[in-house]
């Protein structure tokens, strides 16, 4: 395939099968549902990495089941990226915030009290009204020139806009930066939060390819992309949400600040890091681990033990499609978001129970695919009583953590 960045010739990396959407999850076992090729490909002139076939995002995010949690461990995220941009001059108690892809607007309400304005914006009509309920002023589209113009007419040039975890979620990363910078003011901020490749490739984090990640951001693909739009990295900002995230701060190239020496250093770590081989051993770790966790639970199940999943999570279908796990080989899920409980996962036909339901019969083992808040829900799993459950974290090798108080 092509790179959607560059247009340089693509080569595929890793080949997962088919798979379905990850948020698509069913009314009923019986409802019809369509699995597509989950193949990863990366671009050598750009460094790139992207999903080689993209469905369409009105289908993905039109109706949209993951509504972001509200977790300790974000509410920790925010304070810090609040204190990062605010320190440094990226943010100020008078700036006009955008954010994409907003969801239920749980960071624009953490920010609000701190800055002009905020305005959100996100393409599920349902999750908007759940942002609106909260009274977070939000525009139900997706983020392209032409709503871009319709959000400068209602807010003026903005002063930053936000992205968090939907940057990479658009088969067309152009479309994105093309209105960012139509909508910024002159010296505006582009504040560009991804889950960061270099993670994604050193954790064997292969479950976070899915069909709504179309892109796994690198610094130097992500400057690649910026170069093509008159913009430019001034500085960045790693954290561990996510699995491990980067915050891209870009502005339009020659106005305001300086690329800070934070982006020469990261740059150059990805350089020796992200190597060819790094993508093999990538590749040949993803079919290991599935080798490994289908053999433990397997093992498991045959000594007569249950095991349910925790976290109704986009990268636990990726997990339990690849291995071919079933709700004959683990009865349900765990998950704490209402639109989530009484539906059924995509192809596995796992049933999600809320955690209240799980409580009163706990499994043997809990499979973590939401091993990215790990600490936060085995302390609840113990805080709640249940002594008994072991947890399974799959990545970045499958382990059994015991925990117990
Ligand atoms: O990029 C994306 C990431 C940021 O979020 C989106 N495309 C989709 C989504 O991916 P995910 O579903 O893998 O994300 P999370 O945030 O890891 O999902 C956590 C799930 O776990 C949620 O469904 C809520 C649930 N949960 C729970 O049941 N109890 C979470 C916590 C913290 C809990 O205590």
């Amino acid at each position: 395939m092509v790179c959607r960045i560059c247009n340089s010739e693509a080569r595929e990396i890793l080949d997962l099968g088919f798979s379905p959407p990850a948020n698509s999850l069913l009314k009923s076992r019986a409802d019809p549902q369509e699995s597509y090729p989950l193949v990863v490909e990366t671009c050598d002139a750009c460094g790139n990495m992207q999903l080689r076939d993209c469905l369409s995002a009105h289908d993905l995010y039109k109706n949209y089941l993951y509504a972001t949690p509200d977790s300790k461990l974000l509410s920790q995220h925010y304070e810090r990226l609040l204190e990062y941009l605010s320190s440094n001059g990226y943010l100020h108690t008078d700036s006009v915030v955008v954010e994409v892809g907003s969801n239920v607007g749980l960071f624009l309400k953490y920010l609000k009290p701190h800055v002009g304005r905020v305005l959100g914006v996100d393409p599920a009509a349902n999750i908007c009204e759940i942002a609106r309920a909260s009274g977070v002023d939000t525009i139900c589209d997706f983020f392209d020139p032409n709503s871009a113009k319709a959000i400068r007419k209602q807010v003026g040039a903005t002063d930053v806009i936000v992205a968090r975890h939907c940057f990479a979620h658009n088969c067309d990363p152009h479309v994105m930066v093309q209105a960012a910078v139509s909508l910024l003011g002159e010296s505006g901020f582009f504040v560009i939060e991804n889950a960061y490749a270099l993670n994604t490739i050193a954790n064997n984090e292969f479950d976070q390819i899915y069909h709504e990640h179309m892109f796994y951001f690198s610094i130097r693909s992500m400057e690649a992309l910026l170069r093509l739009h008159g913009m430019r990295l001034v500085d960045l900002f790693l954290s561990s949400i996510h699995g491990g995230s980067i915050v891209f701060v870009a502005q339009r190239a020659g106005s305001g600040k300086l690329p800070k020496a934070t982006v020469d250093h990261y740059r150059a770590i990805e350089e020796k890091e992200l190597t060819t081989d790094a993508y093999q051993r990538f590749a040949s770790n993803a079919f290991a681990i599935r080798e490994q966790l289908r053999r433990l639970i397997d093992l498991l199940r045959s000594d007569g033990k249950t095991v349910y999943t925790y976290g109704a999570t986009a990268k636990g279908n990726t997990l339990l499609n690849f291995l071919g796990l079933t709700s004959q080989d683990i009865p349900l899920c765990v998950d704490n978001t209402p639109t989530k409980q009484g539906r059924f996962l995509p192809r596995s036909l796992i049933e999600v129970i809320s955690e209240e339901q799980a409580a009163t019969d706990p499994p043997d083992y809990y499979l973590l695919t939401a091993w990215n808040y790990k600490d936060e829900i085995i302390e609840k799993v113990r805080q709640r009583g249940n002594q008994h459950s072991e947890f399974i974290i799959p990545i970045p090798f499958p382990h059994i953590v015991e925990a117990r108080h």
